[in-house]
C-alpha cells in the first residue's frame, strides 16, 4: 500500500508505503452433492441405502454428512439423525436405515441430507423420499383353519406307500 499527500498547490509528495498480508478469505460455504439417491424400495421388516453422491467442499473440506430420516406416518415422532459412512470406492456417504428402528411402519419415508464443513458450515445436500412396502403378509398367511390339514394328511400317505413298496 503506497500513500501521497497533496498540498493545496496539488504537489504531490510519496509519503510511504506498508504491506499489508491479505488472509485467503476464509471458508463460508457449505459442501455441494451431485445427487441424493437410495437402493431402492424395500419392504418392511428390512432396511435400505441412502447415498449422498460426489459430496465436495470448497476450502476447508468436507467434515461429515448427516441423514435425518422420519415417516410421513405420525410426521417426524421417529425423526432421527444418522451419520453417514464415507464409500472411497464409490466417492459417495451412505447410510443404513433399518424399518425396525421406525415401528416397522411402511409408506413414505424421508430422508434428508446435510453436508458439514471443517469450518462449521452446513449445506442442504438433497432429499430423497423411500416408499416401504408392507412386508406383514410374509409374517402373517392368511390361512383358514383346515386348508393345511389335507394336504398333510396327503403327503403322510405317499410316505407309508414308497416305504411299503
Ligand atoms: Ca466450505
Ligand atoms: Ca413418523
Amino acid at each position: 500500500m503506497h500513500a501521497y499527500g497533496y498540498d493545496n498547490a496539488n504537489n504531490v509528495a510519496f509519503l510511504g508505503c506498508t504491506v499489508v498480508t491479505v488472509q485467503a478469505s476464509s471458508d463460508t460455504v457449505g459442501p455441494t452433492a451431485d445427487s441424493v439417491t437410495n437402493s431402492g424400495s424395500p419392504t418392511s421388516n428390512t432396511s435400505f441405502s441412502v447415498f449422498a453422491n460426489n459430496v465436495t467442499d470448497s476450502g476447508s473440506g468436507v467434515n461429515t454428512v448427516t441423514f435425518p430420516v422420519w415417516t410421513e406416518s405420525n410426521g417426524q415422532d421417529d425423526i432421527y439423525w444418522y451419520t453417514g459412512s464415507f464409500d472411497a470406492a464409490n466417492n459417495r456417504w451412505q447410510v443404513t436405515i433399518n424399518t425396525a428402528d421406525h415401528n416397522n411402519e411402511s409408506g413414505d419415508y424421508n430422508v434428508h441430507v446435510y453436508g458439514y464443513d471443517n469450518s462449521d458450515n452446513v449445506a442442504f445436500l438433497g432429499f430423497t423420499i423411500v416408499t416401504v412396502q408392507d412386508g406383514s403378509f410374509n409374517a402373517v398367511l392368511p390361512v383358514e383353519k383346515g386348508q393345511l390339514l389335507p394336504v398333510q394328511e396327503k403327503q403322510l400317505t405317499t410316505t407309508q406307500e414308497s416305504t411299503e413298496t
